[in-house]
């Protein structure tokens, strides 16, 4: 797999380096995330302080150059501190990717978005990658900015950033044209509620200020988020599960229809002998089956795959939670241990401590159901 969602580990040594940036320590963690293997609340670098860290997604087409933003911005450690902030830069896969269905895509963001949020842990904002390079905003944009803005929501559009880049291959006058039609047309709804576009001429001070721009905001939760954790919706039924569904739809159906014409032409090259024709049209027949056979197969999968991340993703959750409750209530008996040596200790002296013992014994009920309560998470 490729690795387009990972976490890496930061080195360093606890000095502030001219730029904003803090070098600490090795923060361990396995760096996986499509498997799971990072979680929020298992990393010591999600507990450096009491202030939370700032998670950033970024999101776009495949060879937008999210990834060569994420590394500029993080020095290459995903997890870094700038200006006394420890930040999370979590890179994703595009609705594109030539090693991952679209299905697999937004079932590894949804699964970590949901578990990150479930676990406390909150977005600072969404950057959006688009190349001002690009002549048109294309199929794959649209696609990739409609998941986009079903992943986000309305209300979370103020702490989105749409960032343009890749402006060292355009002629800077033809950018500014595009960049103001991107403001005018594809954009506009989002700006109109409160995204901000912003420049990115590929330098670690260009990626700094951006980073700067996000951290300003008050964390939010994503509507697929809410949608997952606080409605427990499936992925499917989410706003970006429904999107999905209806773009894989659509194009079986315009396959459906290419198909058709096909045949049509092949009918029509057969009655006019014309050989040559009929061959290629077969060859273009045979790569449109298997097109429309992976679609119908990604298609059909969507609601079992969907199923089992959300699956994984609760036992995941119920697992951390499970460990962390029985720390809370290790906790507690500890406490009731200290009370119970108390009350002892005061018996022994004698019965002048009686108002003092009541009171302790109070104390300890009060633990005894709060344990009792905490078990009952457990249990259920
Ligand atoms: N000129 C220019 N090239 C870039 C920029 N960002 C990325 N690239 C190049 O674009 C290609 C795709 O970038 P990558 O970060 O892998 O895209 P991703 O698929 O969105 O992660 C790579 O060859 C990068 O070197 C940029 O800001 N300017
Ligand atoms: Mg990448």
């Amino acid at each position: 797999m490729d690795m387009d969602m990972w976490l890496s580990t930061q080195d360093g040594s606890g000095q502030l380096t001219p730029d904003g940036y803090t070098n600490v320590d090795t923060f361990s963690t396995p760096d996986d995330l499509e498997s799971g293997g990072w979680s929020p609340t298992d990393d010591p670098f999600m507990k450096y302080s009491e202030d939370p860290p700032a998670l950033i997604a970024v999101l776009g087409v495949t060879g937008s150059g999210k990834t060569t933003f994420v590394n500029l911005a993080s020095r290459s450690h995903l997890k870094f501190i700038l200006d006394g902030r420890r930040v999370v830069l979590i890179d994703t896969p595009g609705f594109d990717d030539t090693h991952m269905s679209d299905t697999d895509v937004l079932k590894s963001i949804a699964a970590f978005l949901g578990e990150s949020y479930s676990a406390g842990a909150k977005l600072a904002g969404v950057i959006y990658v688009h190349r001002i390079s690009d002549d048109k905003f294309g199929g794959l944009a649209v696609k990739n900015f409609r998941m986009f803005r079903e992943l986000c929501g309305e209300k979370t559009l103020k702490n989105v950033i749409l960032m343009t880049n890749m402006w060292g291959r355009v002629n800077p006058q033809l950018g500014a044209a595009r960049e103001q039609q991107l403001r005018d047309e594809h954009f506009k709804t989002a700006i109109d509620k409160g995204a901000q576009v912003h420049r990115h001429n590929n330098t670690p001070e260009s990626a700094r200020a951006i980073l700067r721009e996000v951290l300003k905001n008050q964390p939010i939760v994503l509507k697929i988020q809410r949608e997952l954790i606080d409605e427990r919706k499936d992925i499917g039924q989410t706003g970006a599960g429904a999107e999905l569904n209806r773009e894989i739809r659509e194009l079986v159906e315009k396959h459906e229809r290419e198909m058709r014409e096909l045949e049509e032409n092949m009918r029509k090259a057969m009655e006019e002998k014309d050989e040559e024709s009929k061959e290629e049209l077969l060859e273009e027949k045979k790569r449109m089956e298997e097109r429309l056979g992976k679609l119908q197969k990604d298609s059909a999968e969507m609601q079992s795959k969907f199923e089992g991340a959300r699956r994984e993703m609760e036992e995941r959750i119920n697992t951390r939670f499970e460990a962390q409750m029985s720390r809370i209530q290790a906790g507690y008996e500890a406490e009731l241990r200290k009370y119970e040596e108390r009350v002892k200790e005061l018996e022994r002296d004698g019965r002048e401590n009686a108002s003092q013992i009541a009171t302790l014994k109070k104390t300890m009920a009060e633990l005894r159901k709060k344990a009792a309560d905490v078990k009952r998470c457990i249990v259920m």
